[in-house]
């Protein structure tokens, strides 16, 4: 029953326009440039389904019956037939785990006394504080990625055989018109506060408007998990444990300095917290307190949240005056194989190339003279951008181009009233990646950086593919397609 309700969840989650949560909170994502890798953001959930069918299959058998009883008649053989019997309707018919998940959290009591303790009490948390805070907490067994000490190991996802997405599947248009609507709308009644952020900390109202409408809805998506639970549970038993373990102690000292009561704490099962989706160690680094009240609310106040993103941009290197990005139209005699953040010229020479802007408008003439960056996420067959710093600076929200291209257009669309992309994304998601991983080994055999090696096809991967098609006589896609493959071994 409680698999079934967590997939008819996961699937109303994926419905347009129910806004979950940003489901990827704000872990670091591997992988950096790769745009494919988030675009799969709800994996873990069905992972973790498939991991918690295979807890409750390997039980440990009951030993009743090990070996026959010596010296017996019959009599001893039937009963012990009988025993047999009871034994198996009790393994199938008993809770599976219970003995084994009661046993690991008598571990997490000893955990937190012996292990976790030393450590927050060097962190400055009093005893009172760290007895109050783990007083109701639980550990949540329906996360995913969990390793409980003694469990079997769940199977790892064959990620080589896995497809990665098309780009294309990122940018829900109706999701997009649902919250550029709501954001308008906010951006007026919210008129006063975001004009007092933008003056205060450089960010335009409409990028953290469009921030604070992916990440939790506009702070109406139902914020699930008491956050304590979750980062306690990770920390203890999770397959990244040393990471949320320092977010945990981050949250102590957050429960500890009066922001926030226990009971209001909540996030994402990911561990991101309130209506900007912090991590604890984010919280302490950038939360700030916008209405004056003494506390750094991002749970219920709402110019606590815009100004709390617009800080965390500003620190992250936020650029004032500048744009996020623009799309543009790249003519063929210009190669795609110059993309990247590494690859940055004043945005005059991008437009003295012949790249010009898709609406038709020169460039602002105050972007001219300042830098932008090619970037092609499906290389030829998707739309092409020249992005600026700040475009970087929204990817530290979120690590992906998709992520920061989704805020910008959003922002876009908040501020000015306009719609998708013109370009259109091809439909290029079919590949595997252990084929993608195969043209990426014969790269870097003849030469070329493709950054990681990992099946997705990052920017350095995109462009030294579309230098290779070009010294091969081939016109650059800067992207991996079926045809390329059996030419690049
Ligand atoms: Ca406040």
């Amino acid at each position: 029953m409680r698999l079934k309700s967590r997939v008819r969840s996961w699937i109303a989650g994926l419905r347009v326009g129910a806004t979950p949560l940003c489901p990827a909170g704000h872990l670091p994502h591997k992988g950096g440039d790769q745009v494919a890798a988030s675009a799969q953001p709800h994996s873990t959930v069905a992972a973790s389904a498939t991991r918690s069918a295979g807890v409750s299959g390997r039980r440990p058998p009951i030993s009743l019956l090990v070996g026959e009883m010596p010296g017996r008649a019959e009599g001893g053989k039937r009963r012990a037939r009988l025993i047999a019997t009871i034994a198996a309707f009790l393994a199938l018919h008993l809770p599976a785990h219970a003995a084994t998940k009661a046993d690991v959290e008598a571990q997490f009591r000893q955990w937190l006394a012996n292990d976790l303790w030393p450590e927050a009490k060097q962190a400055g948390i009093s005893s009172a504080a760290f007895k109050a805070a783990f007083a109701d907490v639980k550990l949540d067994w329906d996360l995913p990625d969990l390793a409980p000490p003694g469990f079997p190991k769940a199977k790892e996802r064959k990620q080589s055989q896995a497809e990665f997405s098309s780009p294309g599947s990122y940018f829900s248009e109706k999701r997009l018109q649902g919250l550029a609507a709501t954001g308008r709308s906010l951006a007026s009644a919210h008129a006063s506060t975001l004009k007092r952020i933008e003056r205060t900390y450089g960010v335009p109202g409409q990028v953290v408007l469009a921030i604070w409408g992916r990440e939790s809805g506009f702070g109406r998506a139902k914020i699930p998990h008491p956050i304590m639970d979750v980062l306690a549970t990770k920390a203890f038993m999770s397959t990244r444990p040393e990471l949320f373990r320092r977010e945990l102690i981050a949250a102590l000292n957050i429960l500890q300095s009066g922001d926030v009561k226990e009971a209001e704490m909540r996030g994402s099962w990911a561990g991101a917290m309130g209506q900007p989706q912090f991590l604890p160690s984010s919280f302490l680094k950038y939360a700030v307190d916008f209405d004056g009240d003494g506390r750094r609310d991002i749970w219920n106040s709402v110019p606590d949240s815009l100004a709390s993103i617009a800080n965390y941009l500003s620190e992250k290197g936020w650029q004032g005056g500048r744009d996020w990005g623009f799309e543009v139209s790249i003519p063929g005699s210009v190669s795609c194989a110059q993309e990247g953040p590494d690859l940055a010229r004043p945005i005059a020479d991008w437009a003295g190339m012949g790249i010009t802007r898709v609406s038709g408008k020169a460039f602002p003439a105050a972007e001219r003279s300042a830098s932008g960056m090619m970037l092609v996420p499906a290389g030829t067959h998707g739309p092409g951008f020249v992005v600026t710093p700040n475009f970087y600076v929204i990817k530290e929200y979120n690590n992906s181009d998709l992520y920061a291209l989704f805020i910008g257009n959003l922002a876009d669309r908040i501020a000015a009233g306009g719609g998708p992309f013109r370009g259109e994304w091809g439909d290029v998601g079919k590949m595997l990646r252990s084929d993608v991983l195969g043209m990426q080994k014969a790269l870097v055999a003849i030469g070329y950086d493709v950054g990681k090696v990992d099946g997705l096809p990052g920017y350095k991967t995109r462009r030294s593919l579309g230098d290779w098609q070009a010294k091969n006589g081939l016109a650059p896609t800067c992207f991996p397609a079926p045809s390329l493959k059996a030419k690049l071994r």
